[in-house]
């Protein structure tokens, strides 16, 4: 407590980098959940508590006291009597150093450290993904002081190399053959394996001042696809895509396609976050199923499945289906377009015919019954259905009793033409 009040910080910042601080810990938690800081310190029996974010308080308390928590911690927090302190409510800004002082009545002060990263679903899901076999490029943006120390780590503790200003690369021995850093500072990963899953962070120091700046990128390797399953699509449609996984109780669901862009990433209790160009065509079902809807050619691509459990940790299982999307076969924009004009055209077709039956009779001259309604009032008058049967048949009858509707129009055509052509004649 005492040494640190005295040190500047980037100083206290440059030993934790370097390692040079024990008992410092990562814990990851996630945006709106709870995380309790561990202790694992052996607590002296007459002791005050005090725990730190950054350079300020979260809370303390006096031996046999009741804890008291500062400013917009309290009610958001829980201080425990083994010193450990549940964070409620998380955000990202809830990321960074926390530090545990134990000050005992008598005897050295202790101190425990713990890095506390906040991963959002869709933040950890937006970071970098990796294949099993392949390579990865890592990069942050940080800017590069005239005198300069790069080091690139992982889970913020393993080395994977460090360069100073004019020299080469040293890489450390499990990284040597599989790892490129190139001057950009961008670290090249090859021949990933899912143990390579963690945060990647890049560390500058600058070395006339001593200032140290991190940032880090959460790389996450999936299995290759294997076989991936076909499915068929209909444009217009919707279509269900399933994989088949072993689900964690608590777990963290995210569909891609083409591997690359996120359709929906799911935590267990939290609704599905589409991303903006699927929100309003799909559906992710809470046994990881997926609907796609309105399918266009352009939906043809690998759909895959990643399920992890909850804080992106640990075993990630992939799987992916192959989704053609084919033109529907009956109801295209062509096919919809001839139904109309033969709707159309039947439609037209009726008063002609009626128009040249009739006209036909009339100039046959034939007397025939106007209506046969007039017929068949009678004692067993039969049902209006049996006199428009019964009447059509005599029409027939009257004109040509084997003649299909189409040879009827034609006859009427003719007299339309013989008719026309006598008009000017006369
Ligand atoms: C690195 O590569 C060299 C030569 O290709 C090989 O002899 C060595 O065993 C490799 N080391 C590791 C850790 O794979
Ligand atoms: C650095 O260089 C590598 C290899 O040329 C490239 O892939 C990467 O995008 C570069 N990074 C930046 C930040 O420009
Ligand atoms: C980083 O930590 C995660 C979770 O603890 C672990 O699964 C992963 O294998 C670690 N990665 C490396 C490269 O050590
Ligand atoms: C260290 O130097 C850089 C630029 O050279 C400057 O931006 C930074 O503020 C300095 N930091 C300190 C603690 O003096
Ligand atoms: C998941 O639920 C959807 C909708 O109820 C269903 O269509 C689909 O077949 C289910 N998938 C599995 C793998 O049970
Ligand atoms: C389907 O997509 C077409 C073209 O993008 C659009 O005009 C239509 O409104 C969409 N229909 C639905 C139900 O989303
Ligand atoms: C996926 O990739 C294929 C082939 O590169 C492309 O035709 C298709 O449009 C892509 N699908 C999506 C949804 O981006
Ligand atoms: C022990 C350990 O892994 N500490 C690391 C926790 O994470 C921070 C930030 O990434 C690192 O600076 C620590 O070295």
């Amino acid at each position: 407590m005492g040494l640190s009040s005295y040190l500047h910080p980037w100083i206290l910042l440059f030993m934790a980098a370097s390692g040079s601080v024990s008992c410092s810990r990562n814990v990851s938690g996630t945006v709106g959940k709870s995380v309790t800081l561990p202790v694992t310190l052996t607590l002296p029996a007459q002791r005050s508590i005090q725990w730190k974010f950054n350079n300020d308080f979260i809370a303390t308390a006096q031996p046999n006291g009741i804890p008291f928590y500062y400013g917009a911690y309290e009610g958001r927090c829980h201080l425990y009597e083994n010193a450990a302190l549940q964070l409620d409510n998380l955000t990202p800004a809830d990321t960074g150093e926390y530090t545990l002082s134990v000050i005992p009545s008598s005897g050295a002060t202790q101190t425990e450290m713990i890095y506390l990263s906040v991963y959002s679903a869709v933040t950890s899901a937006e970071n970098v993904a990796g294949t099993e076999g392949k390579s990865e490029y890592l990069t942050v943006k940080l800017d590069l002081p005239a005198m300069w120390q790069v080091t690139w780590r992982v889970n913020s503790s393993t080395q994977i190399v460090t360069v100073s200003t004019g020299g080469s690369p040293i890489y450390t021995d499990r990284y040597r053959n599989r790892s490129h850093l190139y001057d950009n500072t961008t670290l090249r990963l090859d021949n990933l394996t899912p143990t390579d899953t963690g945060e990647f962070s890049l560390t500058v120091t600058n070395l006339n001042n001593g200032t140290t700046m991190t940032g880090s990128v959460y790389l996450t390797v999936y299995s290759a696809v294997t076989s991936a399953e076909n499915v068929a699509g209909t444009e217009g449609k919707s279509v269900y895509l399933t994989v088949k996984l072993d689900l964690p109780a608590m777990r963290l669901v995210t569909w891609r396609v083409n591997s690359s862009t996120l359709i929906v990433t799911a935590l267990t209790g939290g609704s599905p976050s589409y991303t903006d160009s699927y929100r309003n065509r799909c559906h992710l079902y809470d046994n990881t199923t997926l609907r796609l809807d309105n399918l266009t050619h352009a939906d043809t691509g690998e759909y895959s499945l990643s399920v992890t459990n909850n804080q992106n940790t640990g075993v990630i299982q992939t799987g992916s289906v192959y989704l053609t999307v084919y033109n529907s076969s009956d109801l295209s924009p062509g096919a919809i377009a001839g139904i109309v004009i033969a709707v159309l055209f039947v439609v037209a077709l009726i008063p002609l015919t009626i128009f040249f039956i009739l006209r036909k009779k009339h100039i046959n001259k034939t007397p025939m019954p106007t209506n046969p309604v007039y017929e068949n009032t009678g004692p067993h008058a039969p049902n209006t259905y049996d006199n428009v049967i019964a009447g059509s048949k005599e029409n027939m009858a009257g004109s040509k009793p084997q003649e299909s509707s189409y040879q009827e129009l034609q006859f009427p055509h003719n007299n339309v033409y013989s008719h026309l052509r006598k008009t000017p004649r006369k």
